[in-house]
């Protein structure tokens, strides 16, 4: 069978690590690099962790990109330092240089270049905000007809959103944290017709990470990669936490664990509710991850992270 052609595109925080250290242990996927969005994350810190995991899985032929965009709506401080804390851990550091390429282009021109060089349309795995992807769209609209699908992990339609009121103020909770960064980037891709699966928090909140998985990791931590990924896990277990990017993610390799239910949405771009996935008839009809079987999803991963 044909490998699937994969761009990942992630935002530099916990999960999105965890989400590039699956995705590189899926025999059906290609990796065509890794693009690095500046959202849940410090760049720097972020894109070196980045290819330290690409390092640590044996991967140096899958380049990294460093995207400049911004959001309107930063994340909070506390968030992003954990790309200091994973860039630092000692598992990430048995060597002195780092053997993955840094390409020099930005990360929206690395997305334009690997989509027009790529022989067959390519799945665009996103686990940040859209930003990245916006730009290279309006580098180079000529790309949408490249792009096969975006999975994306983001927004909320019949649950809260996880962007908080008392922290950002003036809005009223609806959004996710993915799409308030830049929900101008988000909605303008819902004004493509790019097939879009979309991941958001009302499946997550199903999903969490709970000590018993974490305990299950230390079990198999003879093996780098569940070391690694129960020191990330170990992090962030004091934080409610769910499978986030990972949950999305895992969908490349066993879309027949989920279950996607259709609705038409659309993007709030401003205001106190700017960054919601709002239920409306006429817009944009996406897929969106309904249920998924948990039991098959947790000993997926576990399998996978035992190398
Ligand atoms: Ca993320």
């Amino acid at each position: 069978m044909a490998k699937k052609l994969v761009l990942l595109d992630h935002d530099g925080g916990v999960d999105d690590y965890l989400a590039t250290l699956l995705m590189m242990t899926m025999d059906n996927v290609e990796p065509l690099g890794v693009v690095v969005t500046p959202a849940d994350c410090y760049p720097q810190p972020a894109v070196s962790a980045t290819r330290k995991i690409l390092d640590l899985l044996g991967r140096f032929n899958v380049p990294v990109a460093e995207s400049t965009v911004r959001g309107v709506n930063p994340f909070p401080r506390l968030y992003r330092r954990d790309s200091f804390i994973v860039d630092h851990l000692p598992i990430l550091n048995e060597q002195e240089q780092i053997r993955t390429p840094l390409v020099q282009e930005t990360g929206q021109e690395f997305m334009v270049r690997s989509l027009l060089a790529a022989p067959q349309a390519v799945t665009l795995m996103v686990t940040g905000p859209l930003t990245t992807v916006a730009a290279a769209l309006d580098l180079a609209p000529e790309i949408e007809q490249k792009i096969q699908e975006i999975i994306w992990m983001g927004g909320a339609l019949n649950v809260p959103g996880n962007v908080e009121k008392s922290l950002e103020a003036g809005q009223d909770g609806s959004a996710e944290w993915n799409a308030y960064w830049d929900p101008i980037a988000a909605e303008r891709i819902w004004r493509t017709t790019i097939p879009t699966i979309v991941c958001p928090l009302d499946i997550t909140n199903k999903v969490p990470v709970t000590s018993e998985f974490v305990y299950k990791l230390g079990k198999q931590r003879k093996y780098p990669v569940s070391d690694f990924a129960g020191q990330c896990y170990a992090l962030v277990i004091p934080q409610d936490y769910y499978f986030w990017d990972v949950l999305a993610t895992t969908y490349l390799a066993h879309p027949e664990f989920y279950q996607l239910r259709e609705w038409e949405t659309v993007i709030v771009p401003t205001g106190k509710s700017q960054g919601r996935t709002k239920i409306e008839t006429g817009g944009k009809k996406i897929l969106v991850m309904d249920t998924v079987e948990q039991e098959k999803y947790y000993a997926y991963i576990l399998e996978q992270w035992a190398r």
